[in-house]
């Protein structure tokens, strides 16, 4: 592919690099750094990772992990170029990253963001990709560097995370071929990386979750549920808007439900939404509706309203959206 020759001729072409990714890194964000980390070390680079939040517990049974610095580490640091990867924009990567993170020559922007912002001189934007690991992999390949076992290991959990465990409509056959072939190049067994990823989970998300549940409605046909997620659950439970992490999934679970809602009261009084959807409607033109975005079966917004009347139009615009598609 053109574009990844381009990459690596620019790659080559300087000598020290910074990586960095979105503010609460999951493990594709976190994956796809570490193994383009080690792909850079072996053209000889002098390469950094600079992150705005640190690797969360579940991920550091990633190798190379202790190679992620804090932001504020990269004060004196001036690359030629910055890599960001998975943000779909350069705010992402947090506040005084963005700010004081300025390469020299040049920024490129890896992303599979359907909502991707093309911020970056350079811009690698593929939305039929599963994950930016997917789109590291493919990089990697199209070079005479072979992937590493460790750089296996954190691509293969990158694909494992943003595919939900390929369960998502984005784990494409392609998808589940590379997943084999890290498996055969690395040392890991998968139902292991599926234990760290996904069986990592604290005790205060599990009682936030027990609250949120006890919160569930659903309109009269079933087709419809949503949940409410508030500030005093957050306080009361001491956890944090990423322990929504999942919710949403449980609520799409529910037989009857074409459209499922995660609602949550942001700290200024004002509403996200995350949702989901069984296939019958399209959420992404749902939560465009609200100016948000996503995937057909995976999206969210921000509304300017308090809970209550933010889910009332919501329910109101979903409804329609059931009517016109099934
Ligand atoms: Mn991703």
């Amino acid at each position: 592919m053109d574009t990844f020759r381009a990459l690596l001729t620019l790659f080559e072409q300087y000598q020290t690099f910074a990586i960095s990714t979105h503010v609460n890194p999951d493990g594709d964000a976190i994956g796809s750094e570490l193994a383009l980390f080690l792909f850079l070390k072996k053209l000889g680079k002098t390469v950094r990772i600079f992150n705005t939040d640190l690797v969360p517990k579940k991920y550091q049974f990633l190798p190379y992990r202790d190679n992620i610095e804090n932001a504020k580490a990269s004060t004196d640091f001036r690359p030629e170029i910055l890599v960001v990867l998975d943000a779909s924009s350069r705010e992402r990567i947090g506040t005084f990253l963005s700010k004081r993170l300025i390469p020299t020559h040049a920024v490129v922007n890896i992303d599979h963001h359907i909502t991707a912002e093309a911020f970056g001189d350079h811009n690698i934007i593929i939305p039929t990709a599963s994950s930016t690991a997917e789109i590291i992999y493919k990089f990697i390949k199209s070079t005479q560097i072979q992937i590493d076992e460790a750089s296996a290991l954190c691509l293969y959990t990158g694909l494992m995370f943003d595919t939900g465990c390929f369960r998502y409509s984005n784990a494409t056959p392609e998808t589940h071929r590379i997943a084999a072939d890290l498996i055969e190049i690395g040392d890991f067994e998968p139902d292991e990386v599926y234990r760290y990823v996904y069986e990592h989970v604290s005790l205060e998300k599990i009682h936030l979750l027990g609250e949120t549940l006890r919160t569930l409605e659903l309109t009269a046909d079933g087709k419809i549920a949503w949940v409410l997620v508030t500030q005093s659950m957050l306080n009361e439970t001491k956890t944090t808007l990423d322990d929504l992490e999942g919710f949403v999934n449980q609520i799409q679970a529910i037989e009857s439900v074409d459209v499922a809602i995660c609602v949550c009261e942001l700290p200024d009084g004002t509403t996200k939404i995350s949702l989901r959807s069984e296939g019958r409607v399209d959420v992404a033109a749902l939560a465009a509706e609200f100016n948000g975005g996503g995937h057909e079966r995976a999206s969210g917004c921000r509304i300017n309203l308090p809970c209550a009347a933010a889910i009332k139009k919501l329910v109101a615009s979903a409804k329609r959206h059931i009517q016109n598609n099934c």
